[in-house]
């Protein structure tokens, strides 16, 4: 039975994702939710060093496009059993940086591999569990160019799928709004160009919207 509510963050690379997430899941604490934040990859010991392995490789040995997916996908099957299901079934709301869309803007529109076959090993993977809610941040990607340099200049490592050609980083952004056409009743699309402040304005807005008007119990500050 599950009874807390399951948020995603999702959008390219340095939109802001894991700034907004921290805010949220804040936000949400502050109104009494119990509230867990995870990222993906990662979340747990097993994804994290799935995530080490796909974001950098093991001495020079970089996964091809297929054992990048299945990793992925691994990576978010331990996740979605080990700690978001059993979170949400015991009343925590699941605030994650990043899931499932991610799979289908990056391992399908990006490396061009089969959308039939991800949208079913997703399903896979997540044993059927899909976000109640999705914000999809949308930054022009000059913007988190931007960003992401200035970040690298105050000593933040890249890594080999940022550092991606920018026909790739296109095809994801499409992918993007291509899911939030198709699914405008779970993904909300926000601009993320402002301030962290003016998009978290934008993000809280949605999220009260969504469920403090709906859900017994969520606002019990
Ligand atoms: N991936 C992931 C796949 O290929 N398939 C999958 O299925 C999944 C789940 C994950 C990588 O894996 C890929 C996608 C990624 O390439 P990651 O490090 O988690 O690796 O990468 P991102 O999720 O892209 O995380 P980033 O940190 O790069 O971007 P965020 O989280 O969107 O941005 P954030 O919040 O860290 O901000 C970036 C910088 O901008 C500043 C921040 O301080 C930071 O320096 N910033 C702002 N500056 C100005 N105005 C604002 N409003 C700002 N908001 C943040």
């Amino acid at each position: 039975m599950r009874r807390g509510v399951f948020i995603t963050l999702e959008g390219g690379e340095g939109c802001g994702k894991s700034t907004q997430a921290r805010r949220l899941a804040a936000w949400l604490g502050e109104r009494g939710v119990r509230t867990l934040p995870v990222r993906e990859p990662g979340g747990s010991p097993l994804p994290e060093a799935v995530r080490s392995m796909l974001k950098r490789g093991i001495d020079g040995d970089t996964p091809c496009d297929r054992a990048e997916l299945l990793l992925f996908l691994a990576a978010r099957a331990q996740l979605v059993e080990k700690i978001i299901v059993p979170a949400l079934e015991s009343g925590v709301w699941v605030v994650s940086d990043r899931f499932s869309d991610s799979t289908a803007a990056y391992q399908g529109a990006g490396r061009g591999l089969d959308a039939d076959f991800i949208k079913a090993a997703n399903g896979f993977a997540c044993a059927g569990l899909s976000p109640d809610l999705t914000i999809l941040l949308e930054l022009p990607r000059e913007t988190a160019l931007r960003r992401i340099c200035a970040r690298k200049a105050a000593g933040g490592a890249g890594d080999r799928i940022e550092d991606e050609n920018e026909a790739f980083h296109s095809r994801i952004a499409a992918a993007f709004r291509a899911i939030a056409a198709s699914e405008p009743g779970r993904v909300a699309t926000i601009d993320a160009s402002g301030t962290p402040e003016e998009v978290f304005a934008a993000v809280s807005t949605v999220v009260q919207k969504r469920f403090f008007a709906s859900v017994p119990g969520a606002e019990r500050s």
